[in-house]
């Protein structure tokens, strides 16, 4: 074991560790357990596939450890980081089963980060390795690639699997391959923050806690083995990665497709073809898909669970949702940090239109504070926090940010503004910091933005503070609408029509035809601004 890897790492207590193993909550087993018992089970099975490959978990297996035993005749070892650039196809199954096997710690970076973010992973974790799936078209890549290379210095090795990249192609061993043994404590991946303010952070993820984590995600949404899952959310992120996802998929002994192409058009394709029963998005695709079902002419109806999540669904949206894929919508409010919240099948559609679900575990502890950090009443709101088996106690190698980021008592401060209902379903009202404060008024874009969207002819909206001269911020709005004419004037008309206070109206318009995005699909107001 390459001790390095526990330097910055914060586990749960001693005490409670120990609990979780005599309860059974943690079981003690390496994460890829998890596909190596289907493996043996179901070896002839089909275990994912995308356009042009498919494998069996027998295959899967084999070719993960092939990769495996080339990372260690290469001299990487155990404990040792692997920045992991993967894009949705088959083989990002094989690679990343192969690093887990080969007992390496992979970052979880998304096809979307840049060399900024790939030299900050790097370095931030101490990686010695980066791996990418490859250049995809792109010619800004290489440019990319070779910065990395040059920047990151802690890397020994870059390795891309696309011909055309200037790398070394990816190390293959041969023969048999016997896995070392891990550490179930020790970070087994780290997940990466979305990074709503600078760089994203390190999210490490214990076998222990990750696979607790998949265990009450097949649970909650009730997973089958013979489940057909689709990937096309960015495959890295946690939402598709292990609630239940790609992870819990496998564990099953269901079967993953991977797609690139997110839109309606292949996706629709790809479901009726493979009989997909499962997949995740986040909002603004469950609207595009959601609309498209109305002229594709598709048979979706093997459809049985639709997630949606990552960034608040509007209520209008939700409906629509449901009624394109009947009894198939789930809300889910979940973080790479840990806490996942699930509406269930089964639920009241009121249930599923207009909360946000509740806990997947009932050792989830949930407290929600008003700014002094007191607890609010029933059913009020404010800031949640959270703490449980699955959550994480710290960032990795973020020790300053963390006295800030956590309670003493190891709760996370999600800068989530909540409210929990007497049913325990959870209601998202926003970010805390995602207010705009108008000459000492302050309030949430959120509030706005529920407004503008019961517009008829708006579809996406993002409100915004922006600088004022005068009384500090100023509400500015970003829309897409259907009227490309519309005026800040009508819209003013519009929500003091709905009786909104006239400190809060707009005073800045932008109409575009789409909103920017993070790098797994959400509304990026950074980028607004
Ligand atoms: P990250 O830290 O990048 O994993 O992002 C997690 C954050 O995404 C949460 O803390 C919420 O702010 C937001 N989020 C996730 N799901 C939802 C949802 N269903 N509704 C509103 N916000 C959500
Ligand atoms: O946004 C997220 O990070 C997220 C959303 C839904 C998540 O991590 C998850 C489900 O697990």
């Amino acid at each position: 074991m390459n001790n390095d890897l526990l330097n910055g790492f914060k586990p749960h207590p001693e005490e409670i560790e120990l609990h979780y193993k005599q309860q059974k909550i943690w079981d003690n087993q390496p994460i890829w357990e998890l596909i190596t018992r289907t493996a043996r089970n179901l070896p002839d099975r089909c275990a994912v596939r995308d356009l042009s490959h498919q494998l069996t978990y027998a295959e899967l297996l084999k070719e993960a450890d092939l990769f495996a035993a080339g990372l260690l005749a290469k001299g990487f070892n155990t404990g040792e980081r692997v920045v992991f650039q993967w894009s949705n196809q088959v083989s990002f199954a094989t690679t990343l089963l192969g690093i887990f096997r080969a007992g390496l710690v992979p970052v979880m970076a998304l096809p979307a980060h840049r060399q900024n973010e790939i030299c900050h992973f790097a370095q931030l974790s101490g990686a010695s390795v980066y791996i990418t799936s490859g250049v995809e078209g792109d010619a800004s890549r290489h440019k990319m690639i070779e910065q990395i290379a040059e920047q990151a210095k802690t890397l020994r090795g870059i390795y891309s699997a696309d011909d055309k990249d200037p790398f070394e192609p990816l190390p293959k061993g041969k023969g048999q391959f016997t896995p070392p043994p891990i550490d179930p404590d020790a970070p087994a991946l780290f997940l990466v923050s979305g990074g709503t303010t600078g760089l994203p952070k390190l999210i490490p993820r214990s076998h222990n806690d990750y696979r607790y984590n998949i265990a009450c995600a097949t649970a909650a949404c009730e997973l089958q083995s013979d489940e057909v899952y689709l990937a096309v959310l960015p495959a890295a992120h946690n939402f598709p990665l292990g609630c239940p996802g790609i992870l819990g998929t496998l564990a099953m002994g269901g079967q993953v497709v991977f797609t690139r192409d997110a839109s309606p058009d292949q996706c629709f394709e790809l479901i009726e073809r493979f009989g997909v029963t499962a997949t995740a998005l986040v909002p603004a695709l469950s609207q595009v898909w959601t609309a498209a079902t109305a002229w594709e002419e598709a048979d979706l109806s093997s459809i049985h669970l639709l997630q949606v999540g990552g960034s608040k669904l509007a209520k209008t949206d939700a409906q629509a949702a449901m009624a394109a894929f009947p009894g198939a919508l789930q809300q889910v409010f979940g973080m790479a940090e840990g806490l996942v919240c699930y509406t269930r099948l089964g639920d009241t559609d009121e249930v599923v239109a207009t909360t946000q679900g509740r806990p997947m575990s009932p050792l989830d502890e949930l407290r929600v504070v008003d700014n002094q950090g007191q607890e609010v009443g029933a059913g009020d709101e404010g800031e949640l926090l959270t703490r449980g088996p699955y959550t994480l106690r710290g960032y990795y190698r973020a020790e300053k940010h963390n006295r800030s980021a956590f309670t003493s008592g190891g709760f996370y401060r999600s800068g989530d503004r909540v409210r929990i209902q007497a049913d325990g379903n959870i209601i998202v009202t926003g970010r805390l910091k995602d207010v705009v404060n108008r000459g000492g008024e302050i309030f949430a874009c959120e509030e706005i933005e529920e407004h503008l969207l019961a517009h008829p002819n708006i579809q996406q909206a993002a409100v915004v503070p922006l600088p004022d001269k005068d009384l500090g911020e100023q509400v500015g709005v970003a829309i897409v609408c259907t009227d490309k004419t519309i005026t800040l004037q009508a819209l003013r008309d519009f929500l003091t029509e709905r009786g909104l206070a006239a400190f809060k109206l707009p005073e800045r318009l932008n109409v575009l035809s789409r909103l920017p995005v993070t790098a797994v699909g959400k509304i990026d107001k950074k980028q607004i601004l």
